[in-house]
């Protein structure tokens, strides 16, 4: 049966596992193990011996954030285990090492990423990362094409897709907290500042907002495009200034690619907005406002590029295949099938960018990048500013030409 492990069990635990035995090297009482858990939903316990670490990840019950009156299915660890698997199979360099998965005590045991740390406290300390862009386009494009029809025969991704349509409890949070409680009255909604109070009950009454939040719903709920990580945004990646890992993908579905590359630009955009709260003075962080929009703007061009690059050399997939288009003119029709691809694939990403930032703002789970600013009047200021981006992008973001445009926008909404 089930037991949430506590500190002092977690070395009678691995010392069984041989593998992770001899990664962390010595003898159990050597050692030193830490929870340090700090999301919305797991434990987590950091264990280091004398030759290696490794990171044990186990699933409670219920959810951290709120306690036993929320309880959640222990088996979002399965599909986070077989999530890793498949992204681990599509781009190794960017998925933690896995020792071992116990679906009993619903817990997997993977590599400790150090000195990693989380993406969102980097963007917080207003560090650089010369290789995220190129990093995170690469995960994206080989763990998305992959799984799509584009990548993979029909038959293998029925199959694949069963493996996950379980994942209902996770799903149902994504749909209630990112495409349908900030534009309802719902219990768990709160915002920080009394100062949001007019712009939340404006939220909430704004027909066009709230029905381009519902027909994201739609998308996501109908369109199994690809197995997506399902909770791309900035805590779920590890970083060194060389290194990029994508962690957590208990979220993941056949869903909507897009709502993967929206979680990560919508989180780059928040981070964007929220520098204005960790400048010691003001302009101090003008230089990294404009390397977070650089990035952003690499991640989209980047991932476009890739995409297409494994297009082109595709055999595995059931439709729009290469071979079937080699004669005569008939490549320039693949191209403008890739194309109308490609720019619907941008404009879903734009709309679930601002349903992300939305909801970070006016829903339940928030991000320390705006709750950590303590000034109430400059971190309201710093949340409009994202709310006014999240609108236009949901609302209107058919009408961005590329990338370079949507960038326009944000700076041009900093600068109000
Ligand atoms: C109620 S769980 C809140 C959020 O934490 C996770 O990281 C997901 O983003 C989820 O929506
Ligand atoms: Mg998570």
């Amino acid at each position: 049966g089930y037991r949430a492990l506590k500190e002092a069990d977690v070395a009678a635990y691995l010392a069984e596992i041989p593998a992770v035995a001899t990664n962390l090297g010595g003898q159990p009482a050597e050692w030193k193990i830490r929870e340090v858990g700090d999301g919305n939903l797991n434990f987590v316990f950091v264990i280091e011996g004398p030759r290696g670490g490794v990171v044990l990840k186990q699933a409670l019950p219920y959810l951290r954030l709120v306690g036993e009156s929320w309880p959640l299915p222990l088996r979002r660890s399965f599909f986070e285990y077989q999530a890793l698997v498949v992204q681990a199979k599509a781009a190794p360099q960017h998925v933690p090492k896995l020792f071992h998965f116990d679906e009993t005590l619903a817990l997997t045991v993977m590599d400790y990423l150090n000195p990693h740390i989380i993406l969102r406290k980097g963007l917080i300390r207003g560090t650089v990362y010369p290789k995220l862009a190129d990093h995170m386009a690469t995960f994206m494009a080989e763990t998305l094409f992959a799984t799509s029809d584009l990548g993979q025969p029909a038959a293998e991704k029925k199959k694949h897709m069963a493996l996950f349509c379980d994942n209902i409890e996770l799903c149902r949070i994504t749909e209630d907290l990112v495409f349908t409680d900030p534009w309802r009255v719902a219990d768990g909604n709160r915002w920080t500042s009394p100062q949001l109070d007019f712009t939340a009950a404006a939220v909430r009454t704004d027909g066009p907002w709230k029905r381009a939040a519902q027909e994201l719903k739609l998308k996501f709920l109908s369109e199994a495009q690809a197995l997506i990580h399902g909770d791309l945004h900035s805590g779920s990646i590890m970083v060194t200034e060389s290194e990029t890992y994508a962690i957590d993908p208990e979220f993941a579905f056949y869903g909507p690619m897009g709502f993967d590359v929206g979680a990560l630009l919508g989180n780059l955009y928040l981070a964007y907005f929220s520098q204005s709260g960790h400048e010691t003075m003001p302009g101090s962080r003008d230089s990294y406002r404009d390397w977070i929009l650089k990035t952003i703007e690499s991640i989209w061009t980047l991932f476009d590029e890739r995409f297409r690059a494994l297009w082109n050399n595709a055999h595995a997939g059931d439709v729009l295949a290469p071979a079937l288009f080699l004669n005569n003119q008939e490549p320039l029709a693949l191209k403008a099938a890739q194309d109308a691809y490609m720019r619907r694939l941008f404009v879903d990403a734009l709309g679930f960018a601002g349903a992300k930032m939305t909801r970070r703002i006016l829903g339940l789970a928030h991000v320390e990048d705006l709750e950590s600013i303590v000034d109430p009047d400059l971190r309201a200021r710093c949340e409009k500013r994202a709310l006014k981006l999240a609108r236009l992008l949901m609302v209107e973001g058919g009408g961005f030409t590329d990338i370079k445009a949507v960038n326009d926008a944000a700076r041009a909404t900093q600068r109000e």
